[in-house]
């Protein structure tokens, strides 16, 4: 089991114009400084995300959840791509069919260079009105009190909190690419959050070669036909290069 084993499959479904289709978490923007939701550093004040990214702490105490989501705009407001973000935008290029799925809220794909990409959990980076109104509106000072939308409700970040449903678009899109896939990677989440973490099952019950990127064992790691342990910051610019290198 080899770096070598995942170039072969993936230059293999270059060759046959198969696709590959990548989901990405929190781990693969740990090397930017973004703290991860679970594991080591992966805490804010001892609370659980399963605590805090949720509508019932935000209607019971949305102070607190409002300040958890301001420390980590402040952290990603500061942070840049690294080099896992870098490949996973520069093998984009390399094949007809790509697609990057991601679970992740900062946008450090987009500012990688990824075009192709779909979001499951949506974007810190805007605003939306917890009541539905429909704008989004773009967070791009910290803010240290809730604003109000022009309804009088709370405005609360535009992200997916546990309990509600994913964008459906997003979702089907992500679904299908996965079905389709030749070859999927799975980078830099632990795999408990569903339905994205069902995804990479999906891909292999349909033929999809499955390759697992993470310093540390999940429940995916059993099922993957090939586990690259170690930090995607390493693994993918590897994988890349030799992608990318002459020899056959
Ligand atoms: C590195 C590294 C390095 C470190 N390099 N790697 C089926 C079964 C059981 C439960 C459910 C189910 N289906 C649905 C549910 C309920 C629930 C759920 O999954 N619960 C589980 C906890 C059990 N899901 C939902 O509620 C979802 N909605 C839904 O299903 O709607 C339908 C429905 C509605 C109502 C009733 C019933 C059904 C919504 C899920 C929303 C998740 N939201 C969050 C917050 C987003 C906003 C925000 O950012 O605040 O999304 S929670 C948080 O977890 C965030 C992440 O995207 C998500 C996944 O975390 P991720 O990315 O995997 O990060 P970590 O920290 O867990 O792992 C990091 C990994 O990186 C580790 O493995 C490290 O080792 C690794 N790593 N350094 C590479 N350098």
């Amino acid at each position: 089991m080899s770096i070598e084993q995942a170039i072969d499959r993936l230059k293999e479904a270059k060759l046959k114009g198969g696709s590959v289709a990548v989901l990405t978490g929190a781990g693969i923007s740990a090397e930017s400084g973004i703290p991860t939701f679970r594991g080591a550093g992966g805490l804010w004040k001892t609370c659980r995300p399963e605590e805090l990214a949720t509508a019932e702490a935000f209607e019971a105490q949305p102070e607190v959840v409002w300040e958890w989501y301001e420390w980590r705009r402040g952290i990603i407001r500061k942070a840049g791509p690294n080099p896992g973000h870098l490949a996973i935008a520069q093998m984009e290029s390399l094949f007809s069919n790509f697609f990057l799925i991601t679970q992740n809220v900062d946008n450090l794909h987009e500012r990688a260079g990824s075009r192709t990409l779909v979001h499951l959990h949506g974007t810190i980076s805007h605003n939306r009105c917890y009541h539905g109104c429909p704008a989004l509106i773009e967070a791009k000072e910290p803010q240290a009190m809730i604003p109000k939308c022009s309804c009088g409700a709370l405005m609360r970040p535009a992200v997916v909190w546990f309990g509600e449903m994913l964008p459906e678009e997003a979702l089907e899109h992500a679904a299908i690419v996965s079905q389709e896939a030749s070859v999927f990677l799975s980078v830099g989440t632990s795999g408990i959050v569903h339905p994205a973490a069902s995804l990479p099952l999906l891909a292999k019950s349909n033929g999809a070669f499955l390759i697992e990127v993470n310093p540390d064992p999940t429940p995916l790691t059993s099922s993957s036909d090939l586990v690259l342990q170690g930090p995607s910051g390493v693994i993918l610019p590897s994988l890349m290069a030799g992608l990318t290198s002459r020899t056959p």
